[in-house]
C-alpha cells in the first residue's frame, strides 16, 4: 500500500469484488446490487441509508427501515459476509435514564463508529418532531443506551470520528431546517464527554455542480497518512428535484475542520436503475465504509433511491490518488 492507514483492523472477510475489466471508475458497484431489498423484513417499505461495521467474526449494522406505516425506524442486524443480512423485525428500543429522551418519534440515516471500547450510534433523531443528532452506544447491537441529543434542532448527518481529537470526541454534522433543506454545509464539533458539544468549526461548504445545493458527511472518516478520508454526499438541484451523488475529501489529521483535498468530481452518482427509480428517485447516499487495514480495500454501503441498499468498492490508495489529482481546493 502506498498510503498508511491508522487505527483500523484487518478485515479479511470484507465483502469484495475486483474492479471489472475495462472499468475506469475509482469506485465500482457490487455486481449483484442491491444487497438489501426493500422487502427484506415483513414490516419494511424500504431499507436504505444504513450503517455496517465489522463485528466479531462477521458484521453488524443499524438499518434505516421506513415501515409500512411510513414511520422512520432503526433496526439492528447481523451478517456473516457483509452482504446477506439478518435484520431484526422489531425496531431498536433504546434504554435511557434521561426522561426527555424516552419518547422515540422517528430516527433515520444511522452511522456507527467504534471508539475505544464500544460502538456509538448517531442518527437523525426526531425531538419535538424536529430533526437533530441522537447518540447511543452499544457493545452487542442488542442493547442500546441512549445519551443526550448532541445539538439543538435542526441538524442532520452526524458522524463521529473513530478516536478522540485533541483529547475530545469529535463529530461532523450538517445544520439544516425542518424540511428538505435547500442549503447545507459540513461543520465540526468537539465534546469532552459525549454530552456537551462546542468548538464548532466550518469544514466545507456546498460548492459547484454535483455538490452545489448542499453537502453532508457520509461515512466514518478513515485515518490515513494523508489525512482523514471522508466520503460525503452532495446535492444538485435539477429541474426535476434533488440529485444525490457522493465523493470524498481528506481532512487534516489534527485539525479536521481543515480540508486538505476535496473532490471536484463525484465518485458515484445515480445511474443504475435501482438508484434512479424508487421512493425518492436519483439518490445515492453513503452511510458506512468498512476498510481492511491490511489491503486498504474499502466497502461502501449506500442508500439507493430511498428504497434499497447498495454496496460499492474502492481502495484507500485509489481514492487518495484520485483526490490528489482531482481536488478543487
Ligand atoms: C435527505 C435525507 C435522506 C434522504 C434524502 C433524499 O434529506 O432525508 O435520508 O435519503 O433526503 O430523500
Amino acid at each position: 500500500m502506498k498510503y498508511q492507514i491508522f487505527g483500523e483492523k484487518k478485515v479479511s472477510n470484507l465483502p469484495w469484488q475486483d474492479r471489472p475489466e475495462g472499468c475506469m471508475d475509482v469506485v465500482w458497484r457490487y455486481k449483484n446490487n442491491p444487497i438489501i431489498n426493500r422487502d427484506i423484513i415483513a414490516c419494511s417499505n424500504s431499507v436504505f441509508n444504513s450503517a455496517a461495521v465489522s463485528f466479531g467474526d462477521g458484521f453488524a449494522g443499524v438499518f434505516r427501515v421506513d415501515n409500512k406505516a411510513r414511520n422512520m425506524e432503526l433496526h439492528a442486524g447481523f451478517s456473516k459476509d457483509g452482504i446477506h443480512w439478518d435484520i431484526d423485525e422489531n425496531r431498536i428500543e433504546f434504554e435511557t435514564d434521561i426522561e426527555e429522551m424516552k419518547e422515540f418519534i422517528y430516527g433515520y440515516d444511522p452511522r456507527v463508529t467504534f471508539i475505544e471500547d464500544r460502538y456509538y450510534l448517531t442518527w437523525c433523531n426526531g425531538y419535538n418532531s424536529q430533526p437533530t443528532i441522537g447518540i447511543a452506544w452499544t457493545y452487542d447491537f442488542r442493547t442500546f443506551h441512549q445519551l443526550e441529543n448532541a445539538f439543538l434542532p435542526f441538524n442532520r448527518n452526524g458522524v463521529l470520528f473513530p478516536r478522540k481529537i485533541n483529547g475530545n470526541f469529535a463529530m461532523l454534522s450538517r445544520p439544516s431546517d425542518n424540511g428538505h433543506t435547500p442549503f447545507g454545509d459540513i461543520f465540526y464539533s468537539e465534546s469532552p464527554d459525549m454530552t456537551f458539544w462546542g468548538k464548532h468549526r466550518l469544514v466545507m461548504e456546498a460548492e459547484k455542480g454535483w455538490q452545489s445545493t448542499k453537502i453532508g458527511a457520509g461515512s466514518v472518516p478513515i485515518e490515513t497518512s494523508e489525512g482523514w478520508l471522508l466520503f460525503y454526499h452532495g446535492v444538485l438541484t435539477s429541474c426535476n428535484g434533488f440529485v444525490y451523488s457522493f465523493s470524498a475529501a481528506l481532512l487534516d489529521r489534527d485539525e479536521p475542520w481543515k480540508p486538505v483535498y476535496r473532490a471536484k468530481d463525484y465518485l458515484i452518482s445515480p445511474q443504475m436503475q435501482y438508484e434512479c427509480v424508487g421512493d425518492v428517485p436519483n439518490v445515492t447516499f453513503p452511510c458506512a465504509s468498512i476498510v481492511d487495514a491490511e489491503t486498504g480495500r474499502i466497502a461502501i454501503y449506500y442508500g439507493c433511491a430511498d428504497t434499497c441498499t447498495g454496496l460499492c468498492f474502492t481502495t484507500t490508495d485509489d481514492v487518495i490518488d484520485f483526490l490528489k489529482s482531482n481536488s478543487s481546493l
